[in-house]
């Protein structure tokens, strides 16, 4: 039975992954953060407790920040295949904790391929390194591809692009199993709700059951090519179970606006948006609505803004990915399209926006967090 590491298991990416490989029979091992609030919301559904029979699911606590921590706990499980896939992964966030960004992101990767190193597990252990397309930031070349030059645009694209060459040079220094997914934007029901998709899909949901009045957006241009997680994650498996290590772009080929996005959120509550204005100026009213998803709304309300607050001090306009070498080494094709992912995204939503209506129709306290 082959054993598999996950760093960021609590995350979007490795909730997904984790199912796959238990699914492949894999003994899966991963590493969470202590916080003062439970935060395995994501794979609470797949947890197992200890003292079942033959457990396949372990969690171990841990840190990227924590060199001691990770040796003991490869020490201690000896994968066959590490996802390193832990990060401070918000692009906005990292203008605002650079610091701290670079020491998980760059160093963090470091110390746990120090820490296999270290332990001798070089030889027997494959790594996966979560890249991204914010390596390419200010894009040389359309669409990018594995040769194109990176030009990263934030503290995090920075730090993940030592995280990528410390990677690349400990494969030719060692021999190491080391590879690199440059993965362009993937989305699901289980993003984080801060990332645009998300908080489109679920504010407009809020907003069609009355439980949030208006969506405040950032630069609505913006150009990405966005994928279904599920598909990505078993890129992430695919990439491991080659002879050679190599690294991958993986996308769709296809990009849209976050405009765009709102759109077709709209569009599955049932809801038709004019935008008009422009830059911090521009709003969304609503001109339709069809089926009875939307009651708490009318003709005419504002419910899509401008705020500047959600603007970056440095961009990443437009992103669109060649995934070409994934089609044609590894057979990996994307299955889910972005108008699927998106229903998918938005009646998750909706059904959580129903629930809590209800409860606050019925008396009871109930608050939604934005940001
Ligand atoms: P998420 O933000 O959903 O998950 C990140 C995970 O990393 C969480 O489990 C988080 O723990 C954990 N984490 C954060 N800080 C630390 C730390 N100091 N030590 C250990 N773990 C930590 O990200 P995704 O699942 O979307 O992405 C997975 C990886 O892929 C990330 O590295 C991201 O940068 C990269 N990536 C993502 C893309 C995307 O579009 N989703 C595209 C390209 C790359 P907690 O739950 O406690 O916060
Ligand atoms: P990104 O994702 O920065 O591409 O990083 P995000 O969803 O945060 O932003 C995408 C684009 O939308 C614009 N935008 C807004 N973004 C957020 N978060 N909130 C807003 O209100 C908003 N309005 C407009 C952004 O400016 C940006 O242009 C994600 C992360 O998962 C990274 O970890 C990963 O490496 C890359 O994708 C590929």
């Amino acid at each position: 039975m082959k054993k598999a590491l996950i760093t960021g298991i609590t995350g979007q990416d490795g909730s997904y992954l984790a199912e796959l490989l238990l699914g492949k029979g894999y003994e899966v091992h991963g590493i969470k953060r202590r916080a003062s609030l439970f935060n395995t919301e994501r794979v609470d559904h797949i947890y197992q407790d200890r003292h079942e029979e033959s457990p396949k699911f372990f969690l171990h606590y841990g840190d990227l920040s924590d060199s001691s921590n990770l040796t003991r706990i490869l020490k201690e499980v000896e994968p066959d295949e590490v996802y390193n896939l832990g990060a401070q992964s918000h692009v906005a966030v990292s203008f605002e904790a650079p610091e701290y960004t670079a020491d998980v992101d760059a160093m963090g990767t470091l110390r746990l391929l120090e820490a296999i190193r270290f332990l001798g597990l070089e030889k027997k252990t494959k790594f996966y390194q979560a890249s991204t397309s914010e390596l390419y930031g200010e894009v040389q070349e359309i669409p990018q591809k594995e040769t194109t030059p990176f030009h990263p645009r934030s503290p995090y694209a920075v730090a993940k692009m030592y995280a990528y060459w410390i990677a690349v040079n400990y494969r030719e220094s060692y021999g190491m199993y080391a590879c690199n997914g440059i993965l362009f934007n993937h989305e699901s029901p289980r993003r984080g709700e801060t990332f645009v998709t998300r908080k489109i899909t679920r504010g407009l949901a809020n907003i069609s059951q009355g439980l949030e009045k208006c969506l405040y957006l950032g630069n609505m241009d913006a150009l990405r090519d966005w994928g279904h997680a599920k598909d990505y994650v078993r890129m992430q498996w695919m990439m491991l179970q080659q002879d050679q290590p190599e690294d991958f772009v993986i996308a769709t080929g296809k990009q849209i606006s976050v405009r765009e996005f709102v759109t077709l959120s709209a569009k599955e509550l049932g809801i038709t948006l004019e935008f008009s204005g422009k830059g911090v100026d521009e709003i969304a009213t609503v001109t339709g609505i069809n089926g009875d998803n939307a009651n708490a709304l009318k003709v005419g309300d504002v419910i899509v803004r401008v705020d500047s607050r959600y603007f970056r001090p440095a961009e990443v306009e437009t992103l669109l990915g060649d995934p070409t070498k994934a089609k044609e080494k590894l057979g990996w094709t994307p299955e889910i399209t972005v108008e699927e992912m998106c229903a998918e995204m938005v009646q998750s939503d909706l059904a959580k926006a129903k629930q809590h209506a209800l409860l606050k129709a019925n008396g009871y306290d109930v608050s939604v967090s934005v940001e």
